[in-house]
Protein backbone atom coordinates (compact mmCIF):
# COMPACT_ATOMS: atom_id res chain seq x y z
CA UNK A 1 0.00 0.00 0.00
CA UNK A 2 2.74 2.41 1.00
CA UNK A 3 4.47 1.66 -2.21
CA UNK A 4 1.79 2.04 -3.83
CA UNK A 5 1.08 5.56 -1.97
CA UNK A 6 4.46 6.41 -3.30
CA UNK A 7 3.99 5.49 -7.05
CA UNK A 8 0.99 7.50 -7.33
CA UNK A 9 2.28 10.63 -5.69
CA UNK A 10 5.67 10.15 -8.43
CA UNK A 11 2.97 10.22 -11.04
CA UNK A 12 0.73 12.96 -9.46
CA UNK A 13 3.75 15.14 -8.79
CA UNK A 14 5.12 14.61 -12.59
CA UNK A 15 1.34 15.39 -14.02
CA UNK A 16 0.94 18.74 -12.06
CA UNK A 17 4.47 19.76 -13.58
CA UNK A 18 3.55 19.03 -17.04
CA UNK A 19 -0.25 20.48 -16.34
CA UNK A 20 -0.23 23.61 -18.69
CA UNK A 21 -3.11 25.24 -18.01
CA UNK A 22 -5.86 26.43 -14.87
CA UNK A 23 -8.30 23.57 -16.46
CA UNK A 24 -5.58 20.91 -16.83
CA UNK A 25 -4.51 21.51 -13.11
CA UNK A 26 -8.44 21.25 -12.05
CA UNK A 27 -9.02 18.18 -14.04
CA UNK A 28 -5.53 16.77 -11.74
CA UNK A 29 -7.12 17.85 -8.63
CA UNK A 30 -10.54 15.77 -9.87
CA UNK A 31 -8.45 13.06 -10.44
CA UNK A 32 -6.38 13.11 -7.55
CA UNK A 33 -8.13 14.38 -4.52
CA UNK A 34 -11.55 14.12 -5.77
CA UNK A 35 -14.48 11.91 -4.44
CA UNK A 36 -13.81 8.87 -6.94
CA UNK A 37 -10.10 10.07 -6.59
CA UNK A 38 -6.91 8.30 -6.76
CA UNK A 39 -5.69 9.25 -2.82
CA UNK A 40 -9.35 9.06 -1.92
CA UNK A 41 -9.70 5.70 -3.15
CA UNK A 42 -6.54 4.59 -1.10
CA UNK A 43 -7.60 6.43 2.36
CA UNK A 44 -10.83 4.44 1.88
CA UNK A 45 -9.25 0.81 0.85
CA UNK A 46 -7.86 0.71 4.31
CA UNK A 47 -10.42 -0.32 6.35
CA UNK A 48 -9.19 -3.87 5.80
CA UNK A 49 -5.99 -3.45 6.95
CA UNK A 50 -4.91 -4.12 10.90
CA UNK A 51 -5.04 -1.15 13.27
CA UNK A 52 -1.25 -0.58 13.19
CA UNK A 53 -0.78 -0.48 9.05
CA UNK A 54 -3.62 1.85 9.12
CA UNK A 55 -2.49 4.21 11.21
CA UNK A 56 0.57 4.48 9.56
CA UNK A 57 -0.40 4.46 6.02
CA UNK A 58 -3.11 7.12 7.22
CA UNK A 59 -1.11 9.19 8.05
CA UNK A 60 1.21 8.94 4.87
CA UNK A 61 -1.98 9.70 2.82
CA UNK A 62 -2.73 12.19 4.78
CA UNK A 63 0.25 13.98 4.42
CA UNK A 64 0.56 12.60 1.01
CA UNK A 65 -2.67 14.50 0.11
CA UNK A 66 -2.12 17.65 2.28
CA UNK A 67 0.95 18.11 0.23
CA UNK A 68 -0.33 17.65 -3.52
CA UNK A 69 -3.28 19.86 -2.29
CA UNK A 70 -0.80 22.71 -1.82
CA UNK A 71 1.14 22.17 -4.59
CA UNK A 72 -1.77 22.22 -6.81
CA UNK A 73 -3.25 24.98 -5.00
CA UNK A 74 0.12 26.83 -5.75
CA UNK A 75 0.23 25.73 -9.09
CA UNK A 76 -3.69 27.28 -9.95
CA UNK A 77 -3.20 30.29 -8.21
CA UNK A 78 0.03 30.90 -10.37
CA UNK A 79 -2.27 30.04 -13.41
CA UNK A 80 -5.08 32.15 -12.00
CA UNK A 81 -2.74 35.43 -12.16
CA UNK A 82 -1.14 34.49 -15.71
CA UNK A 83 -4.68 34.16 -17.16
CA UNK A 84 -5.55 37.64 -15.66
CA UNK A 85 -2.61 39.10 -16.42
CA UNK A 86 -2.90 37.94 -20.45
CA UNK A 87 -6.90 39.42 -20.04
CA UNK A 88 -5.27 42.84 -19.27
CA UNK A 89 -2.40 42.88 -21.63
CA UNK A 90 -5.16 42.38 -24.24
CA UNK A 91 -7.28 44.94 -23.04
CA UNK A 92 -5.06 47.79 -23.08
CA UNK A 93 -6.08 51.00 -24.55
CA UNK A 94 -4.42 52.55 -26.99
CA UNK A 95 -5.01 56.32 -26.00
CA UNK A 96 -2.96 57.76 -28.83
CA UNK A 97 -5.13 56.07 -31.60
CA UNK A 98 -7.87 59.11 -33.34
CA UNK A 99 -11.66 58.75 -31.70
CA UNK A 100 -14.73 57.90 -33.77
CA UNK A 101 -15.91 61.02 -35.27
CA UNK A 102 -19.36 61.71 -33.90
CA UNK A 103 -21.98 63.06 -36.74
CA UNK A 104 -23.51 66.15 -35.95
CA UNK A 105 -27.04 66.19 -34.77
CA UNK A 106 -29.69 68.45 -36.77
CA UNK A 107 -32.51 70.54 -35.92
CA UNK A 108 -35.67 68.84 -37.09
CA UNK A 109 -37.90 70.99 -39.59
CA UNK A 110 -40.87 70.96 -37.16
CA UNK A 111 -38.79 72.66 -34.36
CA UNK A 112 -36.84 75.43 -37.29
CA UNK A 113 -40.95 76.25 -38.62
CA UNK A 114 -42.01 76.69 -34.99
CA UNK A 115 -39.17 78.90 -33.66
CA UNK A 116 -39.65 80.67 -36.97
CA UNK A 117 -43.35 81.69 -36.65
CA UNK A 118 -42.61 82.05 -32.28
CA UNK A 119 -39.83 84.54 -33.77
CA UNK A 120 -42.22 86.55 -35.94
CA UNK A 121 -45.14 86.34 -33.28
CA UNK A 122 -42.39 87.98 -30.24
CA UNK A 123 -41.64 90.54 -32.59
CA UNK A 124 -45.08 91.58 -32.23
CA UNK A 125 -45.59 90.97 -28.48
CA UNK A 126 -46.73 88.14 -28.07
CA UNK A 127 -45.43 85.60 -25.66
CA UNK A 128 -45.38 82.14 -25.22
CA UNK A 129 -47.55 79.72 -23.32
CA UNK A 130 -47.85 76.22 -22.97
CA UNK A 131 -49.57 73.39 -21.43
CA UNK A 132 -50.60 69.90 -21.26
CA UNK A 133 -51.33 67.08 -24.37
CA UNK A 134 -53.58 65.39 -22.00
CA UNK A 135 -56.58 67.94 -20.82
CA UNK A 136 -59.97 68.39 -20.07
CA UNK A 137 -63.14 67.90 -22.53
CA UNK A 138 -64.61 71.33 -21.26
CA UNK A 139 -61.06 72.93 -21.58
CA UNK A 140 -60.74 71.23 -25.64
CA UNK A 141 -64.46 71.31 -26.06
CA UNK A 142 -67.20 73.25 -23.69
CA UNK A 143 -65.19 76.26 -23.40
CA UNK A 144 -64.71 76.42 -26.67
CA UNK A 145 -68.17 76.97 -27.49
CA UNK A 146 -68.54 73.84 -29.53
CA UNK A 147 -71.90 72.29 -30.08
CA UNK A 148 -72.42 69.01 -27.81
CA UNK A 149 -73.53 67.28 -31.07
CA UNK A 150 -70.33 68.83 -32.74
CA UNK A 151 -68.91 66.01 -35.40
CA UNK A 152 -64.95 66.60 -33.66
CA UNK A 153 -66.42 65.60 -30.57
CA UNK A 154 -66.80 61.80 -31.85
CA UNK A 155 -64.66 58.87 -29.97
CA UNK A 156 -63.55 58.37 -34.10
CA UNK A 157 -61.98 61.64 -34.39
CA UNK A 158 -61.19 61.82 -30.71
CA UNK A 159 -58.54 60.65 -28.25
CA UNK A 160 -60.45 60.30 -25.01
CA UNK A 161 -58.35 58.95 -22.10
CA UNK A 162 -62.06 58.87 -19.92
CA UNK A 163 -65.68 60.49 -20.40
CA UNK A 164 -64.23 63.92 -19.62
CA UNK A 165 -60.30 63.92 -20.27
CA UNK A 166 -58.76 63.65 -24.03
CA UNK A 167 -55.83 63.85 -25.85
CA UNK A 168 -56.12 67.94 -27.01
CA UNK A 169 -57.23 68.36 -30.29
CA UNK A 170 -56.05 71.78 -30.97
CA UNK A 171 -53.48 74.26 -28.62
CA UNK A 172 -56.95 76.27 -27.78
CA UNK A 173 -57.27 74.36 -24.47
CA UNK A 174 -53.52 76.24 -23.54
CA UNK A 175 -55.55 79.65 -24.32
CA UNK A 176 -58.56 78.65 -22.19
CA UNK A 177 -55.94 78.43 -19.02
CA UNK A 178 -54.33 81.03 -19.58
CA UNK A 179 -58.42 83.46 -20.20
CA UNK A 180 -58.79 81.85 -16.85
CA UNK A 181 -56.05 82.67 -14.79
CA UNK A 182 -55.08 86.05 -16.44
CA UNK A 183 -56.82 89.44 -16.81
CA UNK A 184 -56.31 91.05 -20.08
CA UNK A 185 -54.63 92.22 -21.83
CA UNK A 186 -53.31 88.87 -23.10
CA UNK A 187 -51.24 88.73 -25.74
CA UNK A 188 -50.16 84.93 -26.22
CA UNK A 189 -49.20 82.12 -28.89
CA UNK A 190 -49.73 78.74 -27.85
CA UNK A 191 -47.55 75.82 -29.76
CA UNK A 192 -47.51 72.38 -28.97
CA UNK A 193 -48.18 68.70 -30.19
CA UNK A 194 -52.14 67.53 -30.80
CA UNK A 195 -53.93 64.75 -31.55
CA UNK A 196 -56.91 63.36 -33.99
CA UNK A 197 -58.01 60.10 -35.12
CA UNK A 198 -56.78 60.38 -38.34
CA UNK A 199 -55.28 57.81 -40.64
CA UNK A 200 -51.74 59.13 -41.67
CA UNK A 201 -51.42 59.57 -45.41
CA UNK A 202 -49.36 62.48 -47.46
CA UNK A 203 -51.85 65.42 -45.17
CA UNK A 204 -52.97 64.20 -42.05
CA UNK A 205 -50.80 62.45 -39.19
CA UNK A 206 -52.63 61.49 -36.09
CA UNK A 207 -50.17 63.86 -34.24
CA UNK A 208 -49.50 67.26 -35.51
CA UNK A 209 -48.22 70.63 -34.22
CA UNK A 210 -49.85 73.74 -33.89
CA UNK A 211 -49.61 77.28 -33.31
CA UNK A 212 -52.45 79.38 -31.92
CA UNK A 213 -52.28 83.04 -31.19
CA UNK A 214 -54.88 85.07 -28.94
CA UNK A 215 -55.10 88.49 -28.47
CA UNK A 216 -57.60 90.15 -25.86
CA UNK A 217 -57.84 93.87 -24.99
CA UNK A 218 -60.00 96.89 -25.20
CA UNK A 219 -60.63 97.54 -28.80
CA UNK A 220 -59.20 94.98 -30.59
CA UNK A 221 -60.89 94.93 -34.03
CA UNK A 222 -61.19 92.39 -36.85
CA UNK A 223 -58.20 95.12 -38.56
CA UNK A 224 -55.76 94.07 -36.06
CA UNK A 225 -56.47 90.66 -36.45
CA UNK A 226 -55.71 91.29 -40.49
CA UNK A 227 -52.64 93.76 -39.98
CA UNK A 228 -50.45 90.86 -37.24
CA UNK A 229 -51.51 87.91 -39.52
CA UNK A 230 -50.32 89.91 -42.94
CA UNK A 231 -47.07 90.92 -41.23
CA UNK A 232 -46.73 87.39 -40.06
CA UNK A 233 -47.89 86.23 -43.99
CA UNK A 234 -44.54 88.91 -45.28
CA UNK A 235 -42.37 87.94 -42.07
CA UNK A 236 -42.75 83.78 -43.52
CA UNK A 237 -43.08 84.05 -47.18
CA UNK A 238 -41.38 87.47 -48.05
CA UNK A 239 -42.39 91.12 -48.48
CA UNK A 240 -43.97 90.81 -51.58
CA UNK A 241 -46.77 88.44 -50.07
CA UNK A 242 -49.81 89.43 -50.22
CA UNK A 243 -53.08 87.99 -47.88
CA UNK A 244 -56.60 87.25 -48.60
CA UNK A 245 -59.40 86.73 -46.07
CA UNK A 246 -62.55 84.43 -47.08
CA UNK A 247 -65.27 83.76 -44.76
CA UNK A 248 -65.38 80.60 -42.50
CA UNK A 249 -66.76 79.03 -39.45
CA UNK A 250 -65.77 77.92 -36.25
CA UNK A 251 -67.71 77.88 -33.33
CA UNK A 252 -64.81 79.45 -31.21
CA UNK A 253 -65.03 82.70 -33.34
CA UNK A 254 -67.64 85.01 -35.12
CA UNK A 255 -66.90 86.53 -37.99
CA UNK A 256 -64.53 83.75 -38.82
CA UNK A 257 -62.20 83.85 -41.69
CA UNK A 258 -59.46 81.12 -43.29
CA UNK A 259 -56.46 83.25 -44.89
CA UNK A 260 -54.84 82.81 -47.68
CA UNK A 261 -51.18 83.83 -49.06
CA UNK A 262 -50.15 84.86 -52.23
CA UNK A 263 -48.64 81.69 -54.03
CA UNK A 264 -44.89 82.09 -53.13
CA UNK A 265 -43.74 79.67 -55.89
CA UNK A 266 -45.45 81.71 -58.86
CA UNK A 267 -46.54 84.95 -57.42
CA UNK A 268 -50.06 84.38 -57.98
CA UNK A 269 -50.24 83.48 -62.30
CA UNK A 270 -50.70 80.15 -61.01
CA UNK A 271 -48.69 76.87 -60.33
CA UNK A 272 -48.96 73.28 -59.03
CA UNK A 273 -48.08 74.52 -55.74
CA UNK A 274 -51.41 76.45 -55.37
CA UNK A 275 -53.25 74.59 -57.85
CA UNK A 276 -53.73 76.72 -60.33
CA UNK A 277 -55.44 79.59 -57.77
CA UNK A 278 -52.55 81.78 -57.33
CA UNK A 279 -53.35 81.31 -53.28
CA UNK A 280 -52.23 79.22 -50.81
CA UNK A 281 -54.66 78.56 -47.32
CA UNK A 282 -52.24 78.67 -44.87
CA UNK A 283 -54.55 79.57 -41.50
CA UNK A 284 -57.69 79.67 -39.70
CA UNK A 285 -58.82 82.98 -37.41
CA UNK A 286 -61.57 84.82 -36.05
CA UNK A 287 -62.89 87.35 -33.41
CA UNK A 288 -63.15 85.27 -30.27
CA UNK A 289 -66.70 84.50 -29.53
CA UNK A 290 -68.64 85.91 -26.88
CA UNK A 291 -69.31 83.04 -24.79
CA UNK A 292 -65.74 81.97 -25.08
CA UNK A 293 -64.83 85.53 -23.50
CA UNK A 294 -67.28 84.37 -20.82
CA UNK A 295 -66.60 80.93 -19.99
CA UNK A 296 -62.72 82.35 -19.76
CA UNK A 297 -64.28 84.92 -17.38
CA UNK A 298 -64.08 87.86 -19.34
CA UNK A 299 -65.97 91.47 -19.21
CA UNK A 300 -67.04 90.77 -23.09
CA UNK A 301 -68.61 94.61 -22.12
CA UNK A 302 -65.02 95.63 -22.29
CA UNK A 303 -63.25 93.29 -23.86
CA UNK A 304 -62.64 91.97 -27.54
CA UNK A 305 -60.26 89.66 -29.10
CA UNK A 306 -58.83 87.96 -32.10
CA UNK A 307 -57.45 84.50 -31.91
CA UNK A 308 -56.39 81.88 -34.75
CA UNK A 309 -54.93 78.76 -35.46
CA UNK A 310 -52.19 77.11 -37.77
CA UNK A 311 -50.86 73.89 -38.34
CA UNK A 312 -47.34 73.61 -38.26
CA UNK A 313 -46.22 70.55 -40.68
CA UNK A 314 -48.46 72.57 -43.10
CA UNK A 315 -46.62 75.89 -43.23
CA UNK A 316 -42.62 73.33 -42.90
CA UNK A 317 -44.35 71.53 -46.26
CA UNK A 318 -45.28 74.43 -48.19
CA UNK A 319 -42.29 76.71 -46.93
CA UNK A 320 -39.79 73.83 -47.40
CA UNK A 321 -41.34 71.94 -50.30
CA UNK A 322 -42.16 68.51 -48.63
CA UNK A 323 -44.84 66.62 -50.48
CA UNK A 324 -45.54 64.21 -47.40
CA UNK A 325 -46.52 64.73 -43.81
CA UNK A 326 -45.17 61.10 -42.88
CA UNK A 327 -41.62 62.24 -44.10
CA UNK A 328 -41.62 64.30 -40.71
CA UNK A 329 -41.98 61.35 -38.47
CA UNK A 330 -40.24 58.63 -39.62
CA UNK A 331 -37.16 60.78 -38.72
CA UNK A 332 -35.33 59.57 -41.35
CA UNK A 333 -31.61 61.20 -40.75
CA UNK A 334 -31.35 61.94 -44.69
CA UNK A 335 -34.37 63.67 -44.42
CA UNK A 336 -33.68 65.50 -41.24
CA UNK A 337 -30.32 66.85 -42.32
CA UNK A 338 -31.81 68.42 -45.59
CA UNK A 339 -32.68 71.58 -43.20
CA UNK A 340 -30.06 72.79 -41.35
C1 LIG B 1 -57.31 76.31 -37.84
C2 LIG B 1 -58.15 77.24 -37.11
C3 LIG B 1 -58.35 78.50 -35.13
C4 LIG B 1 -58.72 79.51 -33.01
C5 LIG B 1 -58.14 78.54 -33.78
C6 LIG B 1 -59.23 80.07 -30.67
C7 LIG B 1 -58.86 79.88 -29.36
C8 LIG B 1 -59.61 80.47 -28.39
C9 LIG B 1 -60.68 81.22 -28.70
C10 LIG B 1 -61.00 81.36 -30.02
CL1 LIG B 1 -59.20 80.25 -26.76
N1 LIG B 1 -60.29 80.80 -30.97
N2 LIG B 1 -58.48 79.49 -31.65
C11 LIG B 1 -59.50 80.46 -33.63
C12 LIG B 1 -59.71 80.42 -35.00
C13 LIG B 1 -59.13 79.43 -35.76
O1 LIG B 1 -57.72 77.50 -35.83
O2 LIG B 1 -57.52 76.08 -38.98
N3 LIG B 1 -56.31 75.76 -37.19
C14 LIG B 1 -55.41 74.84 -37.80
Amino acid sequence: MIEKLKQTMEQAGKEMDEAASLAEAEALRVRYLGKKGVVTEILRGMGKLDPEERKTLGQAANAARGELEERLNAKMEAFRLQEKQAGLASQTIDVTEPGIAMPPGARHVLSIATDEIIRVFAGMGFSVSEGPEVDTVFNNFDALNAPKNHPSRDMTDTFYISDDVLLRTQTSPVQIRTLLSQKPPIKIIAPGRCFRCDTPDATHSPMFQQVEGLAVDEGIAMSDLKGVLDRFAKSLFGSDARTRFRPHHFPFTEPSAEMDVSCFKCGGAGCRVCKDTGWIEILGCGMVHPNVLAVGGVDTERYTGFAFGMGVERIAMLKYEIDDIRLMYENDIRFIRQFL
